[in-house]
């Protein structure tokens, strides 16, 4: 095949690509745009597949809250669509792009979905993953599949799309999306609440995360961090600081934000955002304000929020890290100093312990090449892994290398 750069622009096109590939044995990364490029591990390619030709919605039904989309769409275009009939994303997906030197909202649709990388409103709205609705792909045969239309026979009984949310380009190339797509929350009203310990903030967010007012956002920001926030008056501030978000139409949210604070007393003196100061201050957790400007290595953790405080307590001994606590403690935001190997074998340890899950969001490429960027899959994960792999990729072309080293 023609090594170099193949932007296709039909789904034929492109599963000509990819049987020549299989044809002559030539390897492929795959791309949207590419803003997560230096995301994960160099893949070792002969040719470059881009899904940026193969753009545009085709088709928006705003009252079925259903939206199916081409792969290389960019962001940008989605939430300007969905904005005109005040609707959005829901599960508040976060863009990564910012921190990884991209303008926002660059990215496309398929990068959001290949990565599934959920923002704050995924505690109470789910992940993307639970928001895409089908994918039509070409595996690594060239075939073109459906989710819901035609089953590939070795992978009867798998979910295609949900499969495919979240396989980074490894399984196949997403050509077209269908999303769920919901209204705008019109109020949006945010408890904030300063200078709490690690372990009174966490405390305090599972607190409220048990209560019935449908929180949506819960998170907790290191001093150093909320000092990089745009809100003048937080980031003015000097302490850590913990909000809760409750969103809704305005009398709920108002009635239900009153009861919430009620709930929080113990944790102090609070500051209640209005509509704009909160979405603004949301805004800043989603384009993960926090860390831009720097070039840090940045994780992202997975773990139990319970036991959140006490893995960074135990990091903190060892490594400066400032840290950005999202789902109540279940999502991890971790910077750290430049160490040689950006922390990972502190991580690593501590999840071992406490249980959970590490990627490496943002780091040099030398640092990349030496560290596992993605959380080295366990039994009997890996051989799950392996299976699917083979049943979609069975020659092994698509971004070899890409979520482990040596794979
Ligand atoms: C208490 C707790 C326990 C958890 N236990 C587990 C567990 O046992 N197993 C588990 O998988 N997760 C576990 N997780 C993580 C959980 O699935 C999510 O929170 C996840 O890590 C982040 O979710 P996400 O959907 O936003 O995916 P993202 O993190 O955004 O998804 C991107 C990444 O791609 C996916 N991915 C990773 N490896 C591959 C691969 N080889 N091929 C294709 N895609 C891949 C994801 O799983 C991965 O993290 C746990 C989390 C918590 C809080």
């Amino acid at each position: 095949m023609r090594l170099g750069f193949h932007a296709p622009q039909t789904e034929e096109e492109l599963s000509q690509i990819v049987l020549e590939a299989a044809e002559s044995r030539t390897p492929l990364e795959i791309m949207g745009k590419g803003t997560k490029r230096e995301l994960g591990h160099a893949v070792r390619a002969g040719a470059v597949v881009s899904t940026e030709n193969m753009k545009g919605i085709t088709l928006y039904e705003p009252t079925e809250l259903v939206m199916v989309a081409k792969c290389g769409t960019p962001l940008t275009e989605i939430e300007a669509a969905l904005a005109e009939n005040d609707q959005e994303l829901a599960c508040e997906p976060v863009d990564i792009a910012p921190v990884m030197g991209y303008g926002p909202g660059e990215g496309t649709v398929g990068g959001l979905v290949a990565t599934n990388i959920s923002g704050s409103r995924r505690i109470l709205k789910g992940a993307v993953r639970d928001h895409v609705l089908g994918v039509t792909a070409v595996n690594g045969r060239g075939e073109i599949i459906k989710s819901g239309g035609r089953v590939m026979k070795n992978v009867t009984g798998y979910d295609i799309a949900r499969t495919l949310v979240g396989s980074w380009g490894t399984l196949a190339v997403m050509c077209e999306v269908a999303l769920k797509v919901l209204p705008v929350q019109r109020e949006s009203r945010t408890l904030v609440f300063f200078g709490l310990t690690d372990f009174a903030a966490v405390e305090a967010l599972c607190l409220a995360m048990g209560t019935p007012y449908e929180v949506s956002g819960t998170v907790h920001l290191h001093a150093p961090l909320a000092a990089r926030l745009s809100d003048a008056d937080l980031a003015g501030n000097g302490k850590a600081v913990t909000a809760i978000r409750v969103e809704s139409f305005p009398a709920s949210a108002r009635y239900r934000t009153s009861r919430l604070r009620e709930a929080l007393l113990a944790y102090g003196p609070e500051l209640e955002l209005d509509t704009d100061r909160s979405q603004t201050f949301w805004k800043d957790v989603r384009s993960l304000k926090m860390f831009q400007g720097t070039k840090h290595p940045l994780w992202r953790v997975s773990t139990v929020p319970s036991k959140a405080a006490t893995l960074v307590g135990n990091l903190a001994r060892k490594v400066d890290v400032h840290v950005a606590y999202d789902w109540s403690g279940g999502l991890l935001w971790i910077e750290t100093p430049s160490l040689t190997d950006a922390a990972a074998v502190d991580i690593r340890r501590q999840l071992a312990e406490f249980g959970g899950h590490a990627t490496l969001i943002r780091a040099d490429a030398a640092i990349r090449k030496e560290t596992d960027v993605f959380q080295p899959l366990e039994p009997p994960h890996d051989v799950l892994a392996a299976k699917l792999k083979h049943a979609f990729d069975p020659l092994g072309l698509f971004n070899p290398g890409r979520l482990y080293r040596g794979q």
